[in-house]
């Protein structure tokens, strides 16, 4: 693959996004929603669900898959519970549609739970967290996908790619935010390896026989594996049931099967929850939110970083140079 690429500035990108989206069909409101999205995580150079993420999209828009124009429905189900019904639309618009009321019913309860059903779900989950976080509430949020994972000890995959994410809100400054699938990289670092040519590193994936490989095609045709052996095996599996059976929605493997192979964007539900630290601590809330900073400061203070302090970098250089994305990539983007 050529290495050249091509420089977009935030808005560029926003509109690229966008306008691709609308002539493969997508309604108007999701076109939005996820341009938006798009440009945050390429902006934040998140390149596995960056702007790569339209092409798939796409495919799913031209397959038949996704409904371009679901209402996503928002249900008040309980005092600290809200769910939204994607209606097998994708799902960053119904995010956006729930997201109000989980945070008042957080604000209210202390502790709030959304669920989203029936979502087509290809996106990076720290774009939710942050904005949860920057209103003062921390959260987690945790997905399946398709059983591309095999379980630690195991070589038949059952697991998705299951990403985990959290985050937390801090008092005059951008908010703590972590998100990773908990296989040892999501599926969009392998399948980016094989279009740059590149080889994965040995650990993430065995091939179709079982056997530690090295080559991207054969790991996306194998297993790919836990992170972290048993630890990461049992935080998938509780990703499964927490956010699957819980919700009244699929598991990874029920995702594959409603797939029937066409090899699109996995269908299943997401769980959030949210927690108000005002609720939790009253008056004293701020004094212990700046206690995060002594923790934070031990770890930076030995030459570590924080999770997210790579993407705030990336985000105040996107904001001044726009973003790179390989000229392959762009033109294939185009052509769709
Ligand atoms: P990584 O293994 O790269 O881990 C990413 C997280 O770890 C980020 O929060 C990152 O912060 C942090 N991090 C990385 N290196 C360090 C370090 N040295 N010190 C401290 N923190 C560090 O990501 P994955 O490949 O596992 O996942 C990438 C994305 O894929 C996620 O956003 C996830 O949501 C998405 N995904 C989505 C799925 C879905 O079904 N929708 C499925 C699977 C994955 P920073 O960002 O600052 O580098
Ligand atoms: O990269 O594993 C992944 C993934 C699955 C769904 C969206 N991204």
């Amino acid at each position: 693959m050529s290495s050249e690429t091509v420089r977009l500035s935030l808005a560029e990108a926003y509109e690229f996004a966008r306008i691709t989206l609308l002539n493969a069909g997508l309604g108007p409101d999701h076109a939005t929603s996820i341009a938006t999205l798009l440009t945050k995580t390429q902006g934040d150079d998140c390149h596995s669900h960056g702007l790569y993420r339209l092409l798939s999209c796409v495919r799913c828009l031209k397959l038949g898959k996704v409904d371009p124009n679901a209402v996503p429905v928002l249900h008040d189900k309980a005092a600290g519970i809200v769910t939204v019904d994607a209606r097998f639309g994708f799902s960053p618009l119904a995010f956006d549609i729930g997201r109000p009321m989980l945070m008042e019913k957080a604000r209210t309860q202390g502790i709030a739970a959304m669920a989203i059903n029936n979502c087509f779900h290809f996106s990076a989950l720290w774009p939710e967290m942050e904005a949860l976080a920057a209103e003062g509430l921390a959260a987690i949020a945790m997905t399946p996908s398709h059983s591309w994972v095999a379980p630690s000890g195991g070589k038949t995959p059952v697991f998705g790619t299951n990403p985990f994410a959290f985050g937390w809100p801090r008092p005059g400054t951008l908010p703590l935010v972590f998100d990773f699938a908990t296989s040892e990289t999501a599926r969009g670092e392998i399948e980016l390896h094989r279009r740059a040519g590149k080889d994965i590193p040995s650990g993430w994936a065995i091939d179709a026989d079982g056997k530690s490989t090295t080559d991207p095609s054969a790991a996306l045709e194998g297993a790919m594996l836990p992170f972290g052996g048993h630890k990461g095996s049992a935080l998938s599996m509780m990703i499964e049931l927490m956010a699957g059976p819980l919700i009244g929605d699929a598991l990874s493997s029920e995702s594959m099967a409603f797939d029937n192979g066409a090899k699109v964007t996995p269908c299943h539900g997401e769980l959030i929850i949210a927690f108000d630290p005002a609720r939790f601590l009253g008056g004293r809330s701020e004094e212990h939110l700046l206690k995060a900073d002594t923790l934070f400061d031990a770890v930076l203070g030995q030459g570590a970083r924080l999770p997210s302090q790579r993407r705030y970098q990336a985000r105040a250089r996107s904001q001044t140079d726009g973003v790179l994305i390989p000229l392959e990539l762009y033109n294939e983007l185009k052509q769709l």
